[in-house]
């Protein structure tokens, strides 16, 4: 669409999924209605963040602001508003999130068919410094009504039906994939709604960015010693790669989404699973990126196709353009 159309044709994120939604039949809103609570819920966490610095919201867990009410930390307070969001939709059955030992089983009387795994607030070392941090979320569908049960959601990453995260960076951009390629979008304040900023998110095949906790190297595997050293040191007459790390998955991940290139979270001998969460960190990013045209490799398999056999699993996770990935994993098969 031309610069006016886009200027006064406003593809909002509700309209872009009823489009999509309406090419299904069988479709009776349901998702949409899911997707509009976990976008509310995303605003909300957007001005939280926005306002943390003025607010005192940050780091004050347990303690008492000057009218004498508890006052949460950003992460506790954005995983109540998303756990209360998404049980209120009537959308959902069972709900995962990293800040819950257990998962949720919703009401029988407000009970939906979606289970939704979540992050609500990632990137915690970044909070306090006002660095860019991120909620990441996946989506699964209960096939038949039955009483929920976390085997409902340990279902390896390619079983998932939507994925998605949002970025509470210089913008607030919402990543969002269906299973039909990526698209972002990007809250427009003024109107506390996302319009469509980025359609049909492709990532590069080949990138110049890797993107890895470097500090952990005397901890690493082979493989991934040796791959960090070719991009530092190519021997192909091809440029280094330059080295980016926020040290929040979602930025991290969002700027390889953008420019290409590869983040890393290998294992080491003091993680031996590496540090990230299989059901909402691992699959959510690994389904996007697939949905863009890249990879997600874990060292040893296609990382969607893993099996998950506890909730807050960890796993290690290479992901991004194509040919980046390719490389960590012909280095992996060597080794074996
Ligand atoms: P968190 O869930 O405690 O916030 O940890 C997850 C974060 C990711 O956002 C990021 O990719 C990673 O931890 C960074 O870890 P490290 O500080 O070890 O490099
Ligand atoms: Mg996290």
């Amino acid at each position: 669409p031309s610069e006016e159309a886009r200027r006064t044709d406003l593809m909002t994120i509700t309209r872009f999924v009823l489009n999509e939604q309406s090419k299904h039949p069988e479709s009776r809103g349901d998702f949409t209605i899911l997707l509009s609570h976990i976008v509310l819920g995303c605003k909300f966490v957007c001005t939280a963040v926005n306002k943390a610095g003025l607010a005192k919201l940050i780091g004050l867990a347990g303690d008492t602001n000057v009218q004498g009410e508890e006052q949460k930390k950003l992460d506790v307070l954005s995983n109540d508003v998303f756990v209360k969001a998404l049980i209120s939709s009537g959308r959902t059955c069972i709900l995962v999130s990293e800040e819950d030992e257990e998962a949720t089983i919703v009401e029988p009387s407000k009970r939906g068919k979606y289970c939704v795994v979540f992050d609500p607030l990632d990137g915690s070392s970044n909070i306090d410094c006002g660095v860019s941090i991120g909620t990441i979320f996946g989506i699964y569908l209960m096939k038949d009504a039955h009483e929920p049960t976390v085997d409902d959601v340990l279902l390896p990453g390619k079983k998932m039906v939507a994925a998605g995260y949002c970025m509470y960076g210089s913008s607030c951009t919402f990543v969002l994939s269906t299973g039909r390629g990526v698209n972002g979008f990007t809250l427009d304040p003024s109107l506390g709604e996302f319009i469509l900023t980025h359609p049909d998110i492709k990532i590069p095949k080949k990138g110049k960015i890797y993107s890895v906790n470097e500090g952990n190297a005397k901890n690493w595997d082979g493989p991934t010693t040796k791959y960090v050293e070719k991009c530092k040191f190519p021997k192909d007459g091809s440029s280094p790669k330059s080295l980016r790390y926020v040290g929040s998955m979602v930025a991290d991940v969002h700027r390889t989404l953008l420019y290409g290139g590869i983040f890393l979270y290998p294992a080491d001998k003091k993680s031996p699973c590496g540090k990230l969460r299989v059901l909402y960190e691992v699959f959510p990013m690994s389904f996007l990126m697939e949905q863009a045209g890249g990879q997600a490799f874990t060292g040893n398999q296609r990382a969607l196709d893993l099996v998950p056999k506890k909730l807050h699993e960890r796993s290690p996770i290479f992901l991004g353009s194509y040919d980046d990935v390719e490389e960590i994993k012909a280095l992996y098969a060597a080794e074996e």
